[in-house]
């Protein structure tokens, strides 16, 4: 049910952002999903003169007896959609780092741009310079490597651009942004393959998975330095049709 009532608030949202909305299916596959919900419900409050009153009816004909009076909560989420701290929440978030090589070589402004380009939401960022106990817990599952101690000494040689990344699947592409570990190996167009040459200076970082986000997030920034808003872009970013 709670899946249902995501999908019917993604649905409300790119409803209430586009001016006219799309006709809806079949009867037959009314209350298959969030989506025409969402519709109905747009009816209920005036804004969508296109949907058929009969399609509408049908709806609350059957709401009940399908278990879905939970549906007379959709007009609130319709509304909470305005909400910005609840469409933060829903977002998967990644940290992104760009490691003292990437910041002395003047490759900021390209990699962030590289980030926004593709339509995710910088939520926190910040200069800092690591002490090498900071990199070591950074790195703390590579310290048996024999890398480990010259890659920490690198780390916390010179600033490092930390970053917060929000946005739908923004853990796993990130990291397809970025490209392989060996920028001999990355492709062409990913950040590695395109600016960097050896493994030991790959300019960035990212989170490789749920977990290592969420620890990496909340090693380099506090709670409150991560900010929730929300961007005017999204409603062309985010939609379903
Ligand atoms: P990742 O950065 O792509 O997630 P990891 O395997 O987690 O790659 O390694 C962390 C960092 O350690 C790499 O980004 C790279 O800077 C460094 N590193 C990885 N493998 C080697 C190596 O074989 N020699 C030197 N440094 C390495
Ligand atoms: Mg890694």
């Amino acid at each position: 049910m709670s899946k249902l009532f995501h999908s019917a608030c993604k649905a409300a949202r790119s409803l209430i952002a586009s001016s006219s909305a799309p006709a809806p299916r079949a009867a037959s596959s009314l209350l298959a999903d969030g989506r025409n919900a969402a519709l109905a419900t747009l009816a209920n409050l005036g804004r969508n003169s296109t949907l058929p009153a009969a399609y509408a009816h049908h709806l609350h004909t059957n709401a009940s007896s399908h278990g879905y009076a939970w549906i007379a909560a959709i007009p609130a989420a319709a509304y909470m959609l305005q909400d910005q701290d609840v469409h933060a929440a829903e977002m998967e978030r990644t940290f992104i780092a760009i490691k003292p090589d990437g910041v002395q070589r003047g490759l900021i402004s390209e990699i962030v741009s590289r980030f926004e380009r593709k339509g995710y939401k910088l939520v926190a960022i910040k200069l800092v310079v690591p002490s090498k106990q900071f990199a070591e817990k950074h790195y703390h599952d590579l310290k048996e490597r024999p890398f480990f101690s010259g890659l920490c000494d690198f780390l916390s040689s010179g600033p490092v651009l930390a970053m917060v990344w929000e946005g739908e699947g923004v853990i796993k592409y990130g990291r397809k942004l970025i490209g392989a570990t060996d920028p001999s190996k990355s492709e062409p167009g990913t950040i590695r393959g395109d600016l960097a040459v050896v493994v030991g200076r790959n300019i960035i970082h990212g989170s490789d998975g749920p977990e290592t986000a969420k620890d990496e997030i909340a090693l380099w920034f506090q709670p409150k330095e991560l900010v929730s808003y929300t961007s005017n872009e999204e409603k062309w970013i985010y939609g379903v049709n």
